[in-house]
């Protein structure tokens, strides 16, 4: 089994190459999947990769009747069986979304929550991951919710522009925390994922911020407790939104900073990226992406949209690692290149990735319902939603001087926490900050983001990421952690570096 544990591999002499994607990926830690049609099982797909995406067949509009049952499962039995004769994990694709939503179209969330259930539980841990919403987000960056079902279902209470509020309706955290409970009440390791295009890279073409990419981690961030993996697609083109950016690696690792594994989900790249900023040509492109993976410890698998580029949805762009088709397959230059970068392995230590998970008890299990269920039966009062602080405690102000400040606001509930501290820089520009705080006795870290933490109880310190360390004059960032027990009387002290 692949892609659980994450192994880091020392770059060291000489170990003999492999001549597959599935064992150069095992081998660097990593699973190297690919997409697949239940009509299109060739030898190939067990020989070259590890892991498994149905293409189609794993779709609302094959799967779901429009009460939430399953329907036409042949397909998807057929993939989930031949992934368990070759020894690949299975991704299932997808529960919500907007998209080939068949039958369910225009379903209630209690329709949606029935469907989850029935699937989830119907392949178990089989699937070692769903894709629970695909595709939330609003094309062209603007950093919205899609305006279309299951979207319209969502109710922001306060007008504040987000739905992460206690009185907010969310389709994304309640079909969540559904899938949440029924992973749990089957005892699945099944890990839960949210997958969206245009979100690679922290910027778009022209350095543009990417705000799709910062709309789906503050999802990711509010909601952690329930989410355990994002999937970029990287479908990869001259759209100035879906180009492959420098900054590739950098929103890997703070998406894995907040302590989920980063999966490159869906890639291709079109063979003529006039706009691309970081390559040239379409083997060289395939090598940064899976660098940029590989750079990151809980970046912890690839999969290419398809086999071949004429058996590929975009047969145009020419995007895949192989030529030929209907079995018989040539490897293209970009199959070289990956190979050849899979095998020389991941150069990073884990050192700052969170090591501990969420604790599973924070997830509502009281009720686990498992036909249909009324939305007002999701429990979301105990949902700990971290932008809606319960106390919020500014400790001190922006400093006129040099240095820096930090304030927490601390949202708790019984038994947990989640804390979200604010470093200011003063008068000039920091490159670097040290945040000291001391936990009340009984009081435990069990998950950090967008930080380095030096302890889990005491007296910790916080140190900035890489990509968080320099704030400008007089602005902030941000970071947080969640936590066991009570966060009281929490006194940050601020040292720039
Ligand atoms: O590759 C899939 C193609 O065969 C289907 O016709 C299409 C229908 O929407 O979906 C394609 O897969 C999509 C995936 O499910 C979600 N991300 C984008 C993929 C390419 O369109």
């Amino acid at each position: 089994m692949v892609g659980g544990a994450v192994a880091v591999q020392s770059i060291g002499p000489a170990a003999a190459a492999e001549t597959t994607l599935r064992a150069a990926a095992a081998k660097a830690g990593l699973f190297f999947g690919v997409a697949a049609s239940p009509n299109r099982l060739y030898p190939i797909v067990g020989q070259e990769f590890n892991q498994l995406t149905p293409e189609n067949v794993m779709k609302p509009d094959t799967l779901a009747t429009s009460s939430g049952g399953l329907q036409n499962t042949s397909g998807a039995d057929t993939l989930v069986n031949h992934a368990q004769s070759n020894n690949m994990l299975v991704r299932g694709h997808t529960l919500v979304w907007h998209s080939q939503a068949g039958a369910l179209q225009g379903a209630s969330q209690a329709t949606l929550n029935t469907f989850i259930g029935n699937a989830i539980n119907r392949w178990g841990s089989k699937i070692a991951y769903w894709d629970v919403v695909n595709e939330a987000l609003e094309d062209n960056n603007t950093g919205r919710r899609r305006n279309q079902w299951p979207h319209t279902m969502n109710r922001d209470a306060n007008g504040d522009g987000d739905y992460f509020d206690s009185g907010d309706t969310d389709v994304i955290r309640d079909s969540f925390i559904r899938a949440k409970q029924v992973v749990q009440a089957g005892g699945f390791t099944t890990k839960l994922c949210i997958n969206d295009y245009d979100v690679e890279g922290l910027t778009v073409q022209g350095g543009t911020p990417n705000r799709k990419a910062n709309a789906l981690y503050d999802i990711v961030r509010n909601y952690r407790q329930y989410i355990d993996c994002v999937g970029f697609q990287s479908h990869f083109n001259d759209n100035p939104n879906s180009i492959i950016s420098s900054d590739l690696q950098a929103n890997i690792q703070r998406f894995a900073d907040l302590g989920v594994e980063v999966h490159i989900t869906e890639l291709d790249i079109d063979d003529d990226l006039s706009n691309n900023d970081i390559g040239s040509g379409q083997a060289e492109n395939y090598r940064k992406v899976v660098r940029a993976c590989l750079n990151v410890a809980k970046c912890t698998g690839i999969t290419v949209w398809g086999i071949s580029d004429s058996e590929s949805w975009r047969s145009s762009e020419r995007g895949l690692l192989f030529t030929g088709g209907n079995g018989s397959y040539q490897k293209k230059a970009a199959y070289t290149a990956v190979l050849d970068e899979l095998n020389k392995g991941r150069t990073v230590s884990t050192s700052s990735v969170p090591t501990s998970s969420v604790p599973t008890s924070s997830v509502p299990t009281s009720s686990v319902p498992t036909s249909s269920v009324p939305t007002s039966s999701v429990p979301t009062s105990s949902v700990p939603t971290s932008s809606v602080p319960t106390s919020s405690v500014p400790t001190s102000s922006v400093p006129t001087g040099g240095g820096c400040s930090a304030s927490v606001s601390v949202n708790a509930w019984t038994g947990g926490f989640v804390v979200s501290v604010r470093v200011t820089a003063g008068a000039s520009t920091i490159n670097g900050w040290n945040v000291r705080l001391t936990l009340p006795s009984g009081a435990t870290v069990t998950n950090a983001w967008s930080a380095n933490r030096s302890a889990n109880s005491g007296t910790v310190q916080f140190t900035n990421v890489s990509y968080n360390g320099r704030v400008n004059a007089g602005q902030y960032t941000e970071f947080g952690f969640q936590g066991t027990g009570t966060a009281t009387g929490l006194t940050p002290v601020c040292t720039a570096s």
